[in-house]
């Protein structure tokens, strides 16, 4: 039977029809009566009536990616920062009107409704939310994508602010289920660990082949989510793995009679997928984040490989058919992975396998930052995957022996090669692993791909320089300009038309409308209706008035040092002291907001959030200040409390020190959205500059070239210190308790950090540029007309960072991809 002559109830898409759809669902899938249905229950009933309208698509992509034997993109993550689903949906089925007015006959608010919904944390920041915005691009290009990773059943960790401070709790978004999900308990893999290997050579054994046994093993069981295109038929699938004991129990131990140590065992093994890790800086943890690495990859290659060979035959068609896409270096197990199941278990010879692994797998490079860089203790490594050591031995020695014919025997270079790191405790190079086994390797923006070849990958570089490209990032303008700011959306809409949904490029034509003054008004129209939204977040959550008037200037993103929210105190400290100093002065009037979360083990990054939140305290009660600052530090930043930030900026603050941040992506969704830059010519800042034109744009600070130069140098930031009294004084007032009462030495780090520890991020040296940039920014915004024409030229020259292109140029330049043809 095909699904043409199957009957079902197809959905219709009017009000009446998805009434009923919704009355059904509230009454046989969730069970309750309408009369005591709780919100929680009409958002699952109005969310299962939403997907039914998803599944036809989803059926008819997948069919037609069979039928044309297209390519598929396996994109590899151990993170998806997905945020919420209910809005996105209704947008790309274009149904928001409908579910509004349905639910409305029913009493029940959409609005309300939605803000229900838990986000779908299962990522820490820019990396997870970049794959987020990539399925959804592949599915809007209708690229054959399939995203695999982790469903974990704690995702990144709620933020609550306590006496000014971070204070960690768990995020159990499964509480009251998933709707979007689909449970696929019949697709299911074997996962092993530990055990050993017993080598197969001579008779009839492919060299080096092995028998990995005495393993202990975990089932991995999928879970799919679909991810709908927006403006076509086509979607994708998000195949999340959840770990399941391979036995209920442990029969040996519960017939042995102790029934707690059974059940312990199944608890132990289901923990795989238990937690998101919200940083690495816990030992003890490591071993478990190695675990859940190779769980979810050698799932998700048995499960392509499956697919793969249900309609093949050998594999010589398997780098036609499969792209494996690594998301950093988190699933580069995926690579001995494969190699372990070519070999092992389907008998191909070494030389044959790899040759194919390099075809399958691609490698996205998102940090220079050392601490990031994955490397495992051999030790841990052996006792945990012993095979899949075995297997990156070869492929070292083969590597290094093939270096050694063209270079001769220099060991140094072999030394710093090497996938083994040698100095003191021996250690896997992951990312090593990653540029070995791939053909293409990219970074994430001009400057960072640049950086990538000349400084962790410099030997590399010079050995395969045809691998390494550049793939800036983008942001889909679905979630964010659509989802995100209706206000400008319809304003977009109304004025160039509903395309730059679909072609970002578009906003291009906003350019000679800055000389329209209707125009320019109803921009700042737009930009005030969020604001709004801002203000009355913050007065419900914090109580903390804001005069939307005032320039609403902002920094939200995971707190590091390099990223530099300090600076930004730095400013602020500066301007209170201004306006005590001269409170005639005429001084703009500003709110600075916060947002973002520390690494729990991170503890000057937590002490930057204190000291944020001490500042506001002090300055927001100082009555001699009034409305001419206000400070703020929104707890628990996620993506959709972005949603509501973002928009309502009017200055983007993206101030890490030159060369640290890969790209950025937040600088991308503020600019879509209509804020300036503040910015280092750092990441993505960069290319921005370019499109937006350097006029539209207040770049300050060293460039990357003279921070190295600086640091090269003997930086003395204390002689900074010494020679700026206005700095000075910042500084002596942080250190002295003006935002510590009765605690003097609560902020000696952070002082001592940057005058007598070497100021690692060059705060100092950037100081004064920073302010003179701010300085800049104030004199613009005292003309509200002048500054908001240059706002609209931010978003007119932002159309080149849609992910849609990014996307497109892996699927060019990097995948071969074809999209799906539909009907
Ligand atoms: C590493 C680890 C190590 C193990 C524990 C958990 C964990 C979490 C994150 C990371 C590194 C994350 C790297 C990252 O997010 N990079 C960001 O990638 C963005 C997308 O390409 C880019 O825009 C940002 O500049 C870059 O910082």
């Amino acid at each position: 039977m095909t699904i043409e002559d199957f009957k079902y109830d197809h959905p219709d898409r009017d009000v009446a029809a998805f009434k009923r759809a919704v009355a059904n669902k509230l009454i046989y899938a969730v069970g309750k009566d309408p009369a005591t249905a709780s919100q929680d229950d009409w958002l699952h009933a109005a969310a299962w009536a939403v997907r039914d309208q998803l599944v036809e698509r989803w059926m008819t992509t997948t069919r037609a990616q069979y039928a044309q034997k297209l390519k598929r993109v396996y994109y590899l993550s151990m993170e998806f920062l997905i945020g919420r689903t209910f809005t996105n949906a209704l947008l790309a089925l274009e149904l928001q009107d409908t579910v509004r007015e349905a639910l409305a006959d029913f009493g029940v608010d959409i609005e309300a409704l939605t803000e229900r919904e838990p986000d779908a944390a299962l990522g820490n920041g820019g990396l997870g939310r970049l794959a987020a915005c990539f399925l959804d691009s592949m599915a809007t290009l209708g690229v054959p994508g399939l995203g695999y990773g982790i469903r974990y059943e704690y995702g990144m960790f709620r933020q609550r602010i306590v006496d000014g401070q971070q204070v960690e709790t768990p995020d159990y978004w499964l509480t009251r289920g998933n709707p979007w999900e689909f449970q696929r308990p019949e697709v299911n893999y074997r996962v092993r660990f530990g055990g050993h290997v017993q080598r197969r050579e001579g008779k009839g054994a492919p060299y080096g082949a092995g028998r990995w046994v005495e393993t202990h093993d975990v089932l991995a069981v999928a879970y799919d989510t679909i991810i709908p295109g927006f403006g076509t038929q086509a979607t994708n699938t998000l195949r999340l793995w959840s770990a399941r004991a391979t036995e209920e129990i442990d029969l040996k131990a519960f017939n042995r009679g102790n029934y707690m140590e059974a059940v312990e065992s199944k608890n132990h093994s289901e923990n795989v997928s238990r937690v998101l890790y919200p940083d690495d800086s816990t030992p003890s943890g490591r071993e478990l984040r190695l675990h859940q690495e190779y769980f979810f990859v050698s799932a998700s290659v048995q499960d392509l490989l499956h697919r793969y060979l249900r309609n093949h035959q050998g594999f010589d068609e398997l780098p036609s058919q499969v792209s494996i896409h690594l998301n950093d270096t988190h699933p580069v197990l995926a690579v001995p992975e494969l190699m372990r199941l070519l070999i092992d278990e389907h008998g191909l010879p070494w030389d044959t396998a790899w040759a194919l692994t390099q075809k399958v797998f691609s490698y996205t490079n998102h940090t220079l930052m050392h601490e990031a860089l994955e490397t495992w203790p051999v030790e841990m490594f052996g006792r945990v995957l012993p095979r899949h050591l075995q297997i990156i031995f070869d492929m070292n020695s083969r590597f290094l022996a093939t270096v050694t014919q063209k270079h001769g025997h220099d060991v140094e270079l072999l030394r710093r090669l090497s996938l083994i790191d040698e100095n003191g405790e021996r250690r896997v190079r992951m990312a090593y692993v990653a540029v070995l086994a791939s053909h293409s390797i990219n970074g994430v923006s001009e400057l960072h791909s640049e950086l990538m070849k000349q400084s962790i990958f410099a030997d590399f570089a010079k050995l395969f320089p045809e691998r390494f490209n550049n793939k800036t990032n983008g942001v889909t303008p679905r979630r964010w300009l659509a989802q995100a700011n209706p206000p400008l959306a319809k304003l977009l809409d109304h004025r160039i038309g509903r395309g730059w949904r679909r072609d970002l490029k578009q906003l291009e034509v906003l350019r000679p409308m800055t000389h329209q003054p209707a125009f320019v008004g109803a921009f700042r129209h737009a930009k005030r209706e969020n604001k709004l939204r801002l203000a009355n977040w913050v007065d419900q959550h914090l109580g903390i008035p804001l005069d939307t008037d005032a320039l609403f200037d902002v920094q939200v993103k995971r707190m590091h040092e390099y990223k530099r929210q300090l600076l930004n105190v730095l400013h602020v400290i500066t301007r209170y002291h201004r306006i005590l100093d001269t409170p005639e002065a005429g001084h703009v009037p500003r709110v600075v907001v916060f947002a973002g979360k520390a690494a729990s083990a991170y503890h000057m990054a937590k002490l930057v959030i204190r000291l944020i939140n001490d500042v506001a305290a002090v300055i927001n009660s100082d009555e001699r200040v009034g409305k001419l600052l206000k400070v703020v530090f929104l707890p628990n930043y996620s993506v959709s409390l972005a949603e509501v930030i973002i928009p309502a900026a009017d200055l983007s603050e993206q101030i890490s020190t030159a060369g640290t941040e890969a790209s950025g992506t937040g600088n991308m969704k503020f600019a879509i959205n209509g804020a300036l830059t503040i910015g280092t010519l750092d990441g993505a800042n960069v290319e921005m500059r370019e499109a937006v034109g350097a006029d539209n744009f207040f770049i300050f600070g060293n460039t990357t070239r003279e921070v190295a130069d600086i640091r090269a140098s003997g930086y003395q930031p204390r002689e900074l210190y010494e020679g700026n009294a206005e700095l000075q004084r910042v500084l002596d007032s942080i250190r002295d308790g003006l935002f510590s009462h009765g605690e003097p030495d609560r902020y000696q780090a952070i002082f001592d950090a940057l005058v007598n520890w070497g100021d690692h991020y060059l705060l100092l040296a950037d100081y004064a540029s920073y302010l003179e940039a701010q300085e800049k920014v104030d004199a613009l915004y005292r003309d509200p007309d002048a500054w908001a024409r240059m706002a609209i030229l931010n978003v007119a020259g932002m159309g080149g960072f849609s992910s849609d292109r990014t996307i497109a140029q892996y699927a060019h330049e990097i995948w071969h991809t074809r999209p799906v043809a539909l009907g």
